[in-house]
């Protein structure tokens, strides 16, 4: 149902009801389709992997470059939102990795990070996750 607000081309007059945006907006601590790429249970074309995080290319690219990186262990972290002291060391590890799979992706004229939080930012997959996009043109602001 988020697919409804948050991945529709911008400008389109289509919106999620009230009642989907709710439904859309209910975050779970229970395994997501992440767990079974990390378990290996279902394929990804994973890029770069060490014993605390995965990367791996998204299935519905929006750049030439799309790649997700995730911890292994959520430990809790369904989004940022829910980040606690205790998750500093995978947060610094999440992005330092983005920065090797960028180089090893060869964006070396620039590139985004994204991580979309909540049912306003458009997250879709409640295991904390960060976007790298490159490999094109960006704009701001994004929408
Ligand atoms: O919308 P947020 O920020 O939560 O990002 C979730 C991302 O997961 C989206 O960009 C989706 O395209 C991506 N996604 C969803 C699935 C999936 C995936 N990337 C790789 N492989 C996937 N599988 C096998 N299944 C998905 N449902």
């Amino acid at each position: 149902l988020a697919v409804l607000s948050c991945h529709l081309t911008a400008g389109s007059s289509v919106m999620a009801s009230e009642e989907e945006k709710a439904l859309a907006a209910a975050p779970s601590d229970s395994p997501t389709i992440f767990d079974k790429i990390i378990n290996k249970e279902i394929p990804a074309t994973v890029v770069y992997e060490d014993d605390k995080v995965l990367a791996f290319r998204d299935i519905a690219p929006q750049a030439p470059t799309h790649i997700l990186i995730i911890p292994k262990n959520k430990d809790g972290l369904t989004g940022l939102s829910k980040a606690e002291e205790r998750h500093t060391e995978i947060l610094g590890h999440l992005l330092y990795t983005a920065k090797l799979v960028a180089k090893q992706e060869g964006l070396e004229d620039g590139f985004r990070i994204v991580i979309n939080d909540g049912p306003q930012g458009c997250q879709s997959v409640y295991h904390i996750h960060v976007h790298l996009l490159g490999g094109r043109q960006m704009n701001w602001p994004p929408g």
